[in-house]
């Protein structure tokens, strides 16, 4: 990703994620938007952009962020959404026994009391590896990364999905299922 595709990248999540109407767009049911119109919605708001600089942003995404359909006519964001309306239609998976949670160290009070709940997203977020998590908790601040025992909820009858990106996801993590890893 350069400084222009980052920049494309940040306004397609808002609008994919939480606010198509930014740009006048609807997304369908699953979240998808239609290609040949967004992107001239997008140029309206005066982003530079054609169909094969959108291709570019997606195949360059660190976080393949969105997904374009088969059949190359639409686009929708893998995961973050906020939006009630979009359910992307993910199927329950078994997670890996363990999974991690990065989130500052300011957040740990309130989460140990509630557990992690998905705030204004629509499911709390969990990486398979310890160094993504360590980047998602530093963007917070001062960063504390969670063990969560993925396999134990699972047995709970707690549902899991994994996002077309690998980002697993769960609807509320309860306080009794995770630890906190010492500081590194
Ligand atoms: C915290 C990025 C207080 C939670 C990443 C987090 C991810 C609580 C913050 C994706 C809490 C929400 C999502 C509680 C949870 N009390 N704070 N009970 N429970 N929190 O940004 O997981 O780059 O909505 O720990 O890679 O940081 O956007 O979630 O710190 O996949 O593609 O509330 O966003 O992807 O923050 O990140 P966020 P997140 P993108």
């Amino acid at each position: 990703m350069n400084d222009e595709t980052k920049k494309i990248s940040k306004f397609l999540s808002l609008i994919l994620r939480h606010n198509p109407e930014a740009v006048g767009l609807q997304l369908d049911a699953e979240g998808w938007a239609e290609i040949d119109t967004l992107i001239p919605a997008m140029v309206a708001k005066g982003t530079r952009l054609d169909r094969a600089l959108l291709q570019t942003v997606v195949d360059t995404n660190d976080k393949k962020r969105f997904t374009i359909s088969d059949d190359g006519l639409r686009i929708r964001a893998a995961q973050g959404h906020s939006l009630k309306t979009v359910d992307i239609g993910y199927t329950a998976v078994t997670p890996p026994a363990t999974l991690f949670h990065g989130t500052a160290t300011r957040f740990l009070d309130s989460i140990k009391q509630q557990g992690l709940v998905p705030g204004s997203r629509q499911f709390v977020h969990l990486s398979q590896d310890l160094a993504t998590a360590t980047k998602v908790g530093a963007r917070h601040g001062k960063v504390v990364v969670l063990e969560v025992q993925a396999g134990r909820m699972q047995q709970a009858g707690i549902d899991f999905y994994q996002a077309e990106n690998g980002v697993w996801l769960t609807a509320h993590v309860p306080a009794e299922f995770f630890v906190e890893l010492p500081a590194s």
